[in-house]
């Protein structure tokens, strides 16, 4: 009868998250409405909007049998089996827009296989809208990480910067790998306008600097394929009620693309790799994140 198949539905449906536990308790509670307040219709994300929105990015093939997708991984968020590691998801881009190159991904490959007592797993992320975000997303699937850390390039940029937001738009100035350019376009239709990392972005940038490498935290990913992958990760994790922490952090050019090019900033990919590493340390030990006077006036 449907009101039994309501009932259990409705069981099913994530806890809610005490904001005591961190950084992503205190995102969640945010989005919620203190009782009695009253809410437009239009802004009120249903659980319903959040499983329709998840659909457009798992119907991209990816090149499984269905039947092997079939098989439920155990479920997320569950800790690990005794003996076995806590894992640190790290992913990073393939090259794009006419690079040889992407040092996130260099930076990635170089990273030790523990960090602060987690098993680092690593991830060749393609530089395509939606691809990019089921990548991420199957390797979550597989390693059930207690925190994933998604690396990618920001030419320009002079520092490891932590991103603190992602926003719900997709507005690429050049095609991706595959030739798509979406303009203006949600990365999930009737999806929340933004997520903040759940990772303490303030306690990872005081890390890295601790550790002698420059870094900030951003307010902002861009329009491209990183917010885009970043939007993603934050709207499967948070639909499914997972409890894996997640963050981005973008990397300057790395001194190998800069050679022949003046104006560039770069930064040499043994700082990267000493930076997330400190990055993660922080991230693993921190949930409830620092406070840092950061921002910018522009
Ligand atoms: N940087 C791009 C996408 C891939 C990458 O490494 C970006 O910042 O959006």
């Amino acid at each position: 009868p449907p009101a039994k198949a309501m009932l259990r539905r409705r069981h099913k449906a994530p806890r809610p998250v005490a904001p005591r536990e961190g950084a992503q308790g205190l995102a969640r509670s945010r989005r919620r409405a203190r009782p009695g307040t009253q809410v437009p219709p239009e802004l009120l994300v249903t659980p319903e909007a959040l499983g329709r929105a998840r659909k457009p990015a798992q119907e991209v093939p990816r090149g499984k049998a269905p039947a092997a997708r079939e098989k439920a991984p155990p479920a997320l968020g569950k800790r690990p089996a005794r003996g076995a590691a806590s894992v640190v998801l790290v992913t990073g881009f393939e090259p794009f827009g006419g690079d040889a190159r992407n040092p996130s991904w260099e930076a990635c490959q170089r990273l030790p296989n523990e960090i602060a007592g987690l098993r680092v797993e690593r991830v060749r992320i393609p530089c395509e809208f939606g691809r990019a975000i089921d990548a991420v997303t199957e390797a979550i699937e597989r390693h059930r990480p207690a925190l994933v850390v998604c690396l990618g390039l920001a030419t320009g940029r002079t520092h490891l910067s932590v991103e603190r937001v992602a926003i719900n738009v997709d507005d690429a100035r050049i095609a991706d790998n595959a030739g798509a350019q979406p303009v203006d376009e949600p990365v999930v239709a009737g999806g929340p306008p933004a997520y903040f990392a759940t990772l303490p972005v303030k306690a990872m940038v005081a890390a890295m600097r601790a550790a002698g490498v420059p870094a900030e935290a951003s307010n902002s990913a861009g329009t491209y394929v990183c917010n885009h992958l970043m939007y993603g990760v934050l709207h499967f994790l948070a639909a499914g009620g997972h409890k894996a922490r997640a963050g981005f952090i973008h990397v300057p050019a790395s001194e190998e693309m800069v050679l022949d090019k003046r104006g560039v900033p770069s930064m040499a990919l043994a700082t990267m790799v000493r930076g997330i590493e400190a990055a993660i340390a922080a991230a693993r030990s921190t949930l409830r994140d620092v406070k840092l006077a950061g921002g910018t006036l522009d």
